[in-house]
């Protein structure tokens, strides 16, 4: 398959510690994808669907211990630990490599191990990377399958000598206690063991895309960033690209394939889906910032995906999707909760038992058919709204940066930054609230830097230093902006009704970035005036615009404290051209309140 001498030796050991019992190279032919689907099926980590009502598509339950990313095990393994910053796990790569080893010596012993080779990115452009996962999971092939572009164009781009990032899975014995995530960015290396689930095992997604990406990035001067990517195509037929990074539960899948709210739906708006989790970013040769989609496919969150959330992902898990951990009705077909239609009469949870609609556990509360984590992979190009550019290996260039978080307070529904570095600062102070109602404690704030924190492969202050410093490189930088679409009432009540209708901010984000689109200067930065945005055919309560555009001054001095608190974890290793955009905001504040009083 290979002529890369390193590639071969690299598997000969791995394979070695692993023991497998043979070792078979992917080529990402059909003719293998219908093979490993039905070795997978044979070994019970499949089950196929009604295949008339959904044609390709496959079940799959992971371990009960086992449904979502382990963050607390996840590990940046540097000779230094100042290189991993407050904000990672560290361990040293001799620890890393003698933990690891230890739990996947002999690991493969009765199993196949897969040899996967993937690129980011299209095959060939320049934005993308080679990684070349060893896994003994099928699920993990078939997902990789869908999530990355796998197999011999793969190894036709790094011949006899090209580099690599070495991705070794093992399950193991799938056992919490014995798994770790580790990467080694100094050696370019991933080890993944004890784990089946996605965000842990699919290396390509979140451990090489952003944390050994973002590492390497810093090196070569482009940014690996936690953002989707989306082209609105407005009614003169031009397509102006935006990227956007949000924490969880923020509904970025839903932005990224947004269908335009039926009051602006006569404008001709039309919105192009190039991702909806990683964007890589250039500056090309224009002066601008270009971002590819490294990823080929989506690993989308399934409950609360409806026809009101987002018709379109569900317009694109009809067909050659894995679903993971939702709920299998004995129909063979899948439901979750919050999803479409009726659920089945009788299915198998994601814990394996035995389901029925209505039940409840002991404390009367409702037993989930679905887990909340549960998900579905599937083909980007199945996806309605899929971009045709989505394949460019230049990349969309972007006119627009927008950040965001979920505040029930603080945050208008949108703002613009003055400049690059005072956008840096939005994103560098990021921070999603819970709320009452979803998630415990009413108010407090998890800071979420770019929405990057658990996905930063280095220290989080160099991290904002080199977003500084790529201002300097990018001559015409796109505009940033800061959105919340989850500002509520004094009744606690949303104010803004969010999915479709986030278009028309998007609107009047695009309107800025041309230099038009009515604002009033705060001292947070440019807020639309009340009447700046098209509303049509919204009917919102008298004063509701008002309500979402307001910048409270004293709200804000609080929250400036709290960014402090934040910058002081990185003891003294925070940018002093951040630490400005600080200084710059009090003093704004300062002279707002200095006017009223
Ligand atoms: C994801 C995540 O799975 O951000 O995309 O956790
Ligand atoms: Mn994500």
């Amino acid at each position: 398959m290979t002529d890369n001498a390193k590639l071969k030796k690299w598997v000969a050991d791995m394979a070695e510690l692993c023991s497998p019992d043979k070792v078979v190279w992917l080529d990402g032919s059909e003719e293998e994808r219908k093979r490993l689907e039905a070795e997978g099926v044979a070994a019970g980590e499949l089950t196929p669907l009604d295949q008339k009502k959904f044609p390709g598509c496959y079940y799959h339950r992971t371990d009960p211990r086992d449904v979502a990313r382990t963050e607390h095990l996840t590990f940046i393994c540097t000779q230094d630990q100042e290189d991993a910053g407050p904000t990672n796990l560290w361990m040293s790569p001799a620890e890393g490599y003698q933990r690891a080893s230890d739990i996947l010596e002999g690991s493969m012993t009765g199993r196949t191990m897969y040899v996967i080779p993937f690129s980011m990115g299209p095959v060939g452009s320049a934005f993308s990377k080679i990684g070349v996962q060893l896994t003994d999971s099928i699920y993990v092939c078939l997902n990789m399958r869908i999530m990355t572009r796998i197999g011999k164009p793969v190894l036709d781009v790094l011949r006899y000598d090209g580099e690599f990032t070495k991705c070794l899975h093992g399950k193991a014995e799938l056992d919490p206690e014995r798994r770790l995530i580790l990467h080694f960015p100094e050696d370019n290396t991933i080890w993944s063991v004890g784990s089946g689930y996605g965000g842990n095992a699919l290396l390509g997604k979140k451990c090489l895309s952003l944390r050994i990406a973002s590492w390497q990035a810093r090196q070569e001067g482009w940014l690996a960033e936690h953002m989707l990517i989306l082209g609105i195509e407005d009614p003169k037929g031009r397509v102006e690209y935006v990227t956007a990074a949000f924490p969880s539960a923020c509904g970025k899948t839903n932005l990224a394939m947004l269908i335009p709210p039926d009051g602006l739906k006569a404008k001709g708006y039309k919105v192009w889906t190039v991702g909806d989790d990683i964007a890589w970013l250039r500056v090309g040769a224009d002066g601008r910032l270009w971002a590819v989609n490294p990823e080929a496919g989506f690993f989308g969150v399934a409950p609360g995906t409806n026809s009101k959330s987002n018709p379109t992902a569900l317009a694109t898990v009809h067909k050659n999707t894995i679903f993971t951990n939702v709920l299998l009705g004995d129909d063979k077909t899948v439901w979750w909760e919050d999803g479409e239609g009726a659920p089945p009469a009788s299915g198998t949870d994601w814990q394996g038992k035995p389901w029925k609609p209505g039940m409840k556990d002991e404390a009367g509360k409702p037993v989930l058919g679905a887990h909340p984590n549960s998900r579905f992979t599937a083909p980007f190009h199945q996806c309605p709204s899929a971009s045709p550019k989505a394949d460019d290996p230049k990349g969309v260039p972007i006119s627009a940066i927008i950040f965001g978080g979920r505040r029930a307070r603080l945050a208008p529904l949108v703002y613009q930054t003055f400049d690059w570095d005072h956008g840096v600062y939005a994103g560098a102070t990021v921070a999603s609230e819970r709320t009452a109602a979803q998630y415990g404690k009413q108010g407090e704030v998890r800071r979420d830097p770019m929405a990057m924190l658990p996905f930063c492969g280095y220290n989080m202050g160099e991290y904002f230093s080199h977003w500084i410093q790529m201002g300097k490189r990018i001559p015409n930088p796109p505009k940033v902006f800061h959105v919340n679409w989850f500002r509520r009432d004094e009744n606690n009540k949303f104010l803004w009704p969010g999915y479709g209708e986030n278009l028309r901010v998007l609107e009047w984000i695009l309107a800025r970035t041309r230099g038009e689109g009515k604002a009033s200067q705060t001292p947070i930065g440019w807020v639309p005036t009340p009447d700046a945005l098209d509303l049509t055919g919204l009917n919102l309560p008298a004063g509701t615009m008002d309500k979402l555009l307001a910048v409270d001054p004293a709200e804000w001095k609080a929250e400036l404290e709290d960014h402090e608190k934040f910058f002081a974890k990185f003891q003294g290793n925070v940018s002093p051209s951040l630490t400005r955009q600080g200084t710059l905001l009090a003093e704004r504040l300062e002279a707002v309140a200095t006017a009223n009083r």
